[in-house]
């Protein structure tokens, strides 16, 4: 056999292995339940692959990092500008006097809060790093109350498999219910001991240190506790994956 032949089978056969791990692992990551809904497509099964992964080998309650007030940053870059139209100049002009979160779907009471209702509930303070997929990011205290608090008040299904948020933009996401109940998901409505200014996702977001910036959704408005995304927007559990992100976003 030529170098060269050999060093095209060698490639073929990698690829080809390369190819049937991937099937063998959306294969074992289906019978566990572990398929994100970007799923489909070309980069589908490096999508399940990832997840799958991740689900395997980190514990579900492990830790984002969280630091000292000595790494708060001085600069907080901002992505996501608030919506100019629609509802939120409105809410914003009355000091979100008018604003509600909803929790609906799959849970025994479906809610609503106001943004004084919220602060009521047991609030909690962490300091950890929100990394934007551009390549930036800052260390900022965040305080809130956990998800998990809101999906014990609604009363979220076992049937559940996500959470979705759904913004006054058109940013909507959503995570498993393994993130959802994670102690460090939180509905923040402070960043550094004040209120969320605009930019940063007032009155109200979604602080989800485990994973990339895009999921901590901001300007929130309703969460759906559901059994399937499939019949949301395009069906892939986010926006994101439509521009070409992937709905799983851990870090
Ligand atoms: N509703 C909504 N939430 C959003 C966004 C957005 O455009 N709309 N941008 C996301 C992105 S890409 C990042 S990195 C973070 C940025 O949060 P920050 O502006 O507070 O730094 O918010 C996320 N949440
Ligand atoms: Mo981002």
């Amino acid at each position: 056999m030529s170098k060269a032949l050999s060093r095209r089978a060698l490639i073929t056969g990698g690829l080809t292995a390369g190819a049937a791990g991937l099937t063998a692992a959306a294969r074992i990551a289906e019978r566990y339940g572990l398929i994100p809904p970007d799923w489909g497509g070309v980069w589908g099964p490096g999508e399940t692959l990832t997840y799958a992964c991740q689900r395997f080998l980190v514990s579900p309650g492990s830790m984002a990092r969280e630091f000292p007030s000595s790494k708060i940053s001085s600069v907080t870059p901002v992505s996501g500008r608030p919506p100019k139209e629609g509802v939120y100049p409105k809410l914003l002009s009355g000091r979100f006097a008018d604003w509600r979160l909803n929790i609906e779907g799959l849970v025994a009471t479906p809610m609503s809060f106001s943004l004084a209702e919220l602060q009521r509930l047991p609030a909690t303070s962490q300091i950890t790093e929100q990394t934007c997929e551009e390549g930036w990011s800052f260390v900022a205290e965040w305080t809130g109350v956990r998800l998990s608090e809101i999906l014990k008040l609604a009363g979220a299904s076992p049937r559940a498999k996500y959470v979705v948020a759904f913004p006054l933009d058109d940013a909507w996401d959503s995570i498993d219910m393994q993130d959802a109940w994670h102690p460090q998901t939180l509905v923040a409505y402070a960043m550094n001991g004040n209120d969320l200014t605009p930019d940063h996702g007032a009155p109200v977001r979604l602080k989800v240190p485990r994973q990339l910036g895009y999921k901590s959704v901001k300007f929130l408005s309703r969460i759906r506790v559901t059994d399937t995304v499939k019949n949301i927007g395009k069906g892939l559990g986010s926006v994101q994956p439509e521009g070409g992100y992937s709905w799983y976003a851990g870090i």
